[in-house]
């Protein structure tokens, strides 16, 4: 028996190029509109181009005998078949749920809702077909506006009697976290600053390259449908508890998903139908979404009303914080739609030491496309909000937006910190993220020149835009989960199988869907095991071969997923350890395990894991009652949140007669704490600030008064593409997590969370000379120009 396996070399750490992204990149992969199953059928849905109106008959004949179609069915003819689709979070308990059909059979509530599906042979005879489906409507008036709504105006679902969802409030003198907010207003109206904004969030539509499509075959001894989804182990549950059919008979499978950004978060009520559908028909279903209609008709995200009252000291220190939102939930409580405002009620003090806090919340119904998680979900509003007022203030004071900032952060030896809103951040170090950001940026250069083009009147103005943050992420504590009425838990399983031929088979519950988890997570059982990066294959959304899991969204996949990874193999290494002692005939406690081998103590002898996995295998020579298996199981339930934060600076030139904006500099310093890969991070942060940066300067859905989305495909939906940015300067810095064992914070949302102010307080601070005090986003060239304008008196 000897030492013959080859150290790994350290893998956590490393620039490793993604294994998945041969398959992804090429497209030779089962992405769920490539499925093809024997006597596959196809179906197009009917939607309505109402945004509320009785349904007043559907006649189906013309459609039934069209050729190739199979059936036609409506919301009545599924009847209970279709199932529901659920609210997973009613934020309080008198929260107002409208029962959410599938396809409603007496009333649409938003355009784009399904109230028919047909099935054909082909998806071109299913599209033909769908034309003949007549619907009669009476059309109601429609709740469109968000403020209307919140006053019941106009009832976006006339038998609940108000579109008020739920209200949910945050005292932090009620919850013993803090003072009075009241008297911390009062006082600075006395004898201080009060800072009154109110802030728009626009809505947002998530935008994922591949459209949703979902296959259902019904004929096998399970139902078995693949989806383009971000959480199978969720659909599952929500498919069982709906329709009836158990559980062990229902396996959903998310093959590769081309992106989601918290819009494939969701039990769709497509989902559903296929799932009606192919029960009915007893043939396997596929049914693939257009772009329009996933414009349409997939969960759009933020939509929000922002009114803030700052309090503070005339020498720049906050004494108080007040917010009141309104959130557009649409037509629907989504999934966990009515979540994502309570989501950001614990970051709009940020990473400062507020002293007094109350956060109020209203939910609102509307009759638009509902609202649910969109990257950053609840936390970029937030971040927004706190980080526009921070800027209105340093410019109160005249102060430079960084010194007002370092006033009133927590500095990096008050760690752990309790902060107003009740949460724990275990560690940080702002300091050190801000003085690197500044230092790559140039701060101080771009500040001189900004002062320049200001004195010498220049048509392009430069602005200089700040944002600190920090995100609560790694959803999350089960207890915290339990405490805020969420539905479910927030742990996440691992198991790891050693094979006898040395490879080892990793088994996750989160479920990626352009995250890189294969690579990331096999650089962490490397390194752990002490096995070949290349020997790892990781498993994962299917909930055959995943039983449990909770999925891929709050950026959890690696600091609850990744730890739980850490512990099954910890417990890999443990069930070894007596067989190794056994096999190299020496005493346990004479045994170290490092770099995939137990070595004994002070002697040349050793025997690598991957062998001992053989010789499990095998069982010809195992201790006495030790059982022929080193194969693990982990369940992980975090204590505690997971904080990353970051200094993003930004600098915009304003042209100030055309009111174009064109970034200039964009330098970010995130500390995520320990980096697994920094390639993939690199990536997510890119793929984040574009986001961010998209909703500060193009992004908006919008709905004219009928109701109708008029930002319905890419040419009025202004998503950015590699030209309209820059090349971003990335750099971390680094405060270890103390919640887990890798030391990592998560890193899925955070260049969306912090990039959004970053930009708009560029684009303001541009436009300062100019009298000018906000943009609402999207800081398009026609907002710019009215901005400046306005303040002239001139009503262009
Ligand atoms: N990572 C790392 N070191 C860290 C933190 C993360 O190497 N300290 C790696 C992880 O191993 C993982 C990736 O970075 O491969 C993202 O990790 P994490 O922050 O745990 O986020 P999740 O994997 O849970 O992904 C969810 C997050 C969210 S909430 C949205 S929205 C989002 C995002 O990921 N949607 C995405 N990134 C996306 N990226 C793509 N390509 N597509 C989406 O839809």
């Amino acid at each position: 028996m000897t030492a013959l396996q080859e150290a790994p070399a350290q893998e956590i750490g490393r620039d490793r190029r993604r294994k998945e992204d041969a398959r992804l990149i090429t497209g030779r992969t089962r992405w769920t509109d490539n499925i093809q199953l024997n006597g596959m059928l196809h179906l197009t849905m009917v939607r309505s181009p109402f945004a509320h109106a009785k349904i007043t008959g559907i006649d189906t004949s013309a459609a039934k005998e069209a050729d190739g179609v199979v059936g036609v069915f409506t919301g009545q003819d599924l009847g209970d078949s279709q199932g529901a689709c659920i609210n997973a979070w009613a934020i309080t308990t008198d929260q107002v749920t409208p029962t959410h059909l599938p396809m409603p059979t007496d009333r649409v509530a938003f355009a784009g809702e399904v109230v028919a599906v047909v099935v054909a042979r082909s998806a071109a005879e299913a599209r033909d077909a769908a034309e003949l489906v007549e619907v009669d409507y009476e059309e109601l008036p429609a709740a469109l506006d968000l403020k209307e709504a919140a006053n019941d105006t106009v009832l976006a679902h006339p038998d609940l009697g108000t579109n008020k969802s739920a209200f949910w409030r945050f005292d932090s003198a009620e919850a013993g976290t803090g003072g009075n907010v009241e008297e911390a207003i009062a006082a600075a109206r006395e004898s201080g600053i009060v800072i009154e904004r109110e802030y728009r969030q626009q809505r947002l539509i998530p935008a994922f390259m591949e459209p949703r499509s979902v296959v259902v075959d019904p004929t096998g001894e399970q139902i078995t449908m693949w989806s383009a989804t971000q959480i199978p182990h969720i659909l599952r549950f929500a498919l069982a508890a709906t329709t009836g059919v158990p559980e062990s008979k229902i396996r959903v499978i998310a093959p590769d998903v081309g992106g989601g950004f918290g819009g494939k978060l969701q039990q769709t009520p497509e989902e559903m139908i296929a799932f009606a559908v192919a029960r009915k028909v007893g043939r396997p279903v596929k049914y693939t979404e257009t772009r329009s209609e996933s414009l349409l008709t997939a969960h759009h995200g933020r939509d929000q009303w922002q009114r803030l009252t700052l309090a503070a000291t005339k020498d720049g220190t906050v004494t108080g914080l007040k917010i009141d939102l309104l959130a557009d939930l649409g037509a629907y409580v989504a999934l966990v739609g009515g979540g994502v405002p309570v989501l950001g009620a614990f970051m709009f003090n940020a990473i400062y030491k507020f002293p007094a806090y109350q956060f109020n919340c209203q939910t609102v119904l509307t009759n638009k496309t509902w609202t649910d998680a969109y990257r950053g979900a609840g936390r970029p509003e937030a971040t927004y909000a706190i980080e526009r007022l921070m800027d209105e203030l340093a410019h109160e004071l005249g102060q430079d937006p960084l010194a007002v900032r370092e006033r009133n952060w927590i500095k990096h030896e008050e760690f752990p910190f309790q902060t107003v809103a009740g949460l724990q951040y275990d560690s940080g170090n702002y300091e050190a993220a801000t003085a690197r950001a500044k230092e790559i940026f140039g701060y101080d250069d771009l500040r001189a020149e900004q002062a320049r083009r200001r004195a010498s009147n220049d048509p392009v103005q430069l602005g200089i835009g700040v944002s600190t943050f920090t995100e609560m992420c790694g959803l999350a504590p089960s207890r915290v989960l339990g405490q805020l009425n969420y539905g479910a838990g927030g742990w996440e399983t691992a198991s790891i199988r050693m094979l006898p031929t040395g490879k080892v088979e990793v088994i996750t519950g989160a479920s990626a869907h352009g995250q890189g988890h294969e690579t990331a997570f096999s650089q962490i059982i490397a390194d752990r095991l002490g096995v070949p990066f290349e020997d790892v294959e990781i498993l994962h959304g299917d909930t055959q071969v995943a039983p449990r899991g909770l999925d891929t969204y709050g950026s959890r996949s690696l600091v609850v997923g990744g730890e739980a990874l850490v512990r099954a193999a910890e417990k890999v290494i443990d069930k070894a350890r007596p067989i190794a002692a056994h096999l190299l005939e020496a005493n346990v406690d004479d045994l170290e395990f490092k770099q995939g081998r137990f070595g004994v103590r002070g002697t040349e002898a050793g025997i690598g894991l991957t062998e001992i996995a053989g010789a499990v295998f095998a069982a010809h020579n195992l201790p006495d009652g030790v059982e022929p298996s080193i194969d693990a199981d982990a369940t992980y339930d975090p204590v505690n949140f997971n904080f990353p934060h970051g200094t993003h600076l930004c600098a915009a030139e304003v042209d100030t007669e055309t009111g174009a904006v064109k970034l200039r500099k964009y330098t970010c310093v995130d500390d995520i704490g320990v980096i697994i890969n920094p390639l993939i991070v690199s990536g997510q942060v890119h793929g984040g600030l574009v986001q961010g940066i998209a909703q500060a300067l193009w992004e908006e859905a919008v709905y004219d008064d009928t109701g109708t989305l008029v930002s319905g495909t890419f040419t009025d939906y202004l998503l950015p593409t590699a030209a309209d940015t820059i090349s971003f300067d990335i750099d971390h810095t680094t405060s270890p997590a103390t919640t887990n064992s890798l030391g990592a914070k998560g890193v899925g949302e955070a260049g969306t969370i912090a990039s959004t102010p970053a930009v708009v307080n560029a684009v303001v601070d541009a436009l300062r000379p100019f009298g000018v005090a906000d943009v609402q986003m999207p800081c398009t060239p026609e907002r710019v120009w009215r901005a400046i304008h306005a303040t002239e008196g001139d009503q262009a």
